[in-house]
């Protein structure tokens, strides 16, 4: 894998120096780190979510071996480095993900921390042909989180706050649902897995299959 240190002068340009990194074809990860007593640099990779990673190789970290203070972060190629705050109302999460030099990510998220209910129900949508579409309904109850953690799928929300999409393609990106919202969803690359935590099992009830009435509940 072809990787890059990056000297980071001013936090707010990391976003720029990752893109201009990335321009180089051959270059997998780009990875940069920050002293833990620099708290507003610190505060401002964590807010926006970059990785954190913990396998810096031995001949980089022999170049800091006078520092036991640093915390590392890690960009690989692909990650979506901008997300919205919202999407229609329902908020865009960086979810925890622990990046590694060579071998990919991990991204995690636990109950009532990193997302605001009780997961009662996973499931996953796969094997759906490029160009399909699910979903056309809302829920009255259901808090979920949806995350894509391959491929790319195009979400499109609308709820009292209006009807907007967001392109979910990264697996460490996920959109909290928490109020009555309606759902259609576009593969956009075959194969592409949609996956989503649940606040409650599975109930028919919960379902409101018809626009109309989804307008007329909302009102
Ligand atoms: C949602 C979007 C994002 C079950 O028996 N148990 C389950 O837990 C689920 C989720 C579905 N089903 C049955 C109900 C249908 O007979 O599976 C069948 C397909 O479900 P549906 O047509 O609702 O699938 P999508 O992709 O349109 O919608 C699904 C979820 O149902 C929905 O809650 O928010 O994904």
């Amino acid at each position: 894998m072809t990787i890059k240190e990056l000297k980071i002068e001013d936090p707010y340009s990391i976003v720029d120096e990752i893109n201009k990194s990335f321009a180089v074809p051959e270059l997998e990860c780009v990875f940069w780190c920050v002293s833990k007593n620099d708290s507003d640099s610190l505060d401002f990779y964590e807010s926006r979510g970059f990785h954190k990673v913990v396998d810096i190789p031995a001949d980089i970290l022999k170049d800091h071996a006078d520092r036991d203070d640093l915390v590392w972060f890690a960009s690989l190629r692909g990650d979506q480095l901008s997300i919205p705050e919202a999407v229609a109302g329902c908020k865009v999460v960086k979810l925890q993900t622990i990046a590694t030099m060579d071998s990919g990510e991990l991204s995690f998220f636990e109950e009532n921390s990193d997302i605001p209910f009780d997961i009662k129900r996973i499931y996953y949508i796969s094997k759906v042909p490029e160009g399909k579409r699910r979903g056309f309904h809302a829920h009255k109850d259901l808090k979920q989180l949806l995350f894509c953690p391959y491929g790319r799928i195009l979400l499109t929300l609308e709820n009292k706050s209006g009807r907007e999409e967001i392109e979910l393609s990264d697996p460490s990106v996920g959109v909290i649902i928490e109020t009555p919202t309606w759902r259609e969803m576009t593969w956009l690359q075959k194969d592409s897995v949609l996956c989503v935590a649940a606040s409650e099992f599975y109930s028919m009830d919960d379902y409101i299959r018809d626009y109309d009435e989804f307008k007329a509940y909302l009102s």
